[in-house]
């Protein structure tokens, strides 16, 4: 394990940064990932040597930013085994993936009194779009119960769907709790009652392998910026027959065949759904952390994140007024805590301090956050390239938040 973590480690040009004279321990990796050289030198290789539009010109150099820009879309489909090169959309990140199906999709296909099943762990990307549809078109929310543990109540799942229910959307992996869904089991009941399963993606596929046709979801969502890719790219996995039928969500060029003042005749997807110049870079850097990521492989990244999950969780549980939020059964290596009369954006604050980068906050879960009775928690997220050392820099730092603060 701790060879993998020094052989990973050394790809992470960031990791040698001191901060507050600390060496760097970075714990926030749920919010975004650091980067790794291959990626960095791929999106400077385009920007480099073939910085053209893509679809566009019939130069040399379009037509190498074009291959670039669809061999990357070619890696996605592997990476998630989707059957279609066609049903892969580029999108600016999971909440961009989220919004094109709630707009192009539910809200063209879905009545009023048409019902939308969520969860109480939802991330407010894959609550928001949602719940400004049910405004618009009177459609209705319903919402899946979290247990104590932070689990989905699957009990309540299974009596929320009935003949109205035409959606449902949840998260793979909590952002903030760190639990793992039974995906599987959700989107089979889904199709039972003939209702469709959108998979929000965010924190799962950084962590574990996703076969698309194998779990049968209709979407699935994802953003680069977790994946050790860049920022500002994302993915919208979609059915191929649900994306021919669905109609464009933004207008503009590239995702039309013809144009006149008269008719616009739309182009075919992914296109359709891609108007205006992409973000070229932004892809290929995706593309170049998928081949990093299926080079280590995700049997050795799940050991090396199961086992710093468990370490944390022993040495976080071993300090005295520290309380973990989320203990499901099954998890991905994120701990949200709290410290009793402590506010999590002071524990955020001190460990910042020791050079420990955290997420303090409401992690964007504000309705999970309530259903806890917390404002707040603070959350470690680790990755491939923690190691035990961060485990016992993290201890250090909460131990001494205590110290300051109680
Ligand atoms: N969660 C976190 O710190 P974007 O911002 O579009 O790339 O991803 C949104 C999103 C959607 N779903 C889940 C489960 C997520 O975790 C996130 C992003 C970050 O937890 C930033 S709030």
């Amino acid at each position: 394990m701790s060879s993998l973590y020094e052989q990973i480690r050394a790809d992470f040009p960031i990791l040698g940064k001191k901060v507050n004279g600390h060496p760097l321990t970075y714990l926030d990796s749920a919010a975004a990932s650091l980067k790794p050289l291959p990626v960095i030198e791929a999106v400077e290789r385009f920007y480099r040597e073939m910085p053209a539009n893509v679809h566009r010109g019939v130069h040399s150099l379009s037509r190498e930013a074009t291959a670039a820009y669809e061999g990357a879309r070619e890696t996605v489909r592997k990476f998630i085994n989707a059957a279609r090169i066609e049903e892969i959309v580029f999108t600016s990140g999971t909440t961009a993936s989220i919004n094109l199906a709630a707009r192009s999709w539910a809200a063209t296909q879905l009545r009023k009194g048409d019902e939308i099943v969520l969860s109480h762990m939802e991330h407010h990307s894959n609550i928001v779009p949602w719940k400004m549809l049910c405004e618009e078109n009177g459609f209705i929310l319903k919402i899946i119960p979290v247990t104590d543990a932070g689990e989905l109540d699957m009990e309540a799942f299974h009596s929320l769907l009935g003949p109205r229910t035409k959606l449902v959307a949840v998260t793979q992996v909590s952002n903030a709790l760190g639990t793992i869904n039974p995906v599987e089991e959700i989107i089979a009941a889904a199709h039972a009652h003939g209702a469709l399963a959108l998979i929000d993606a965010a924190q799962s596929a950084p962590c574990m392998p996703i076969d698309v046709q194998a779990l049968d979801c209709d979407f699935l969502a994802f953003s680069g910026h977790k994946l050790f890719g860049p920022t500002g790219i994302g993915v919208l996995y979609a059915k191929a027959g649900l994306l021919e039928d669905m109609p464009p969500f933004l207008g503009g060029g590239d995702m039309i065949l013809s144009v006149s003042f008269e008719e616009i005749c739309y182009n075919k997807p992914p296109y359709r759904f891609e108007a205006g110049t992409p973000n070229i870079a932004g892809a290929v850097g995706l593309g170049r952390a998928i081949d990093y990521v299926r080079a280590i492989g995700f049997d050795r990244i799940q050991e090396h994140e199961q086992n710093l999950l468990r370490g944390a969780t022993a040495a976080l549980n071993s300090l005295e007024g520290v309380r973990i939020i989320g203990t499901a059964e099954k998890k991905a290596a994120v701990i949200s805590f709290v410290i009793d009369g402590v506010h999590p954006h002071d524990i955020g604050s001190i460990v910042d301090s020791c050079g420990v980068a955290i997420r303090a906050g409401h992690h964007c879960a504000q309705p999970l956050m309530t259903r806890f009775g917390l404002p707040a928690t603070a959350r470690a997220a680790f990755s491939i390239y923690n190691s035990e050392d961060d485990i016992e820099r993290l201890a250090a730092a909460v131990h001494k938040v205590r110290e300051i603060m109680l």
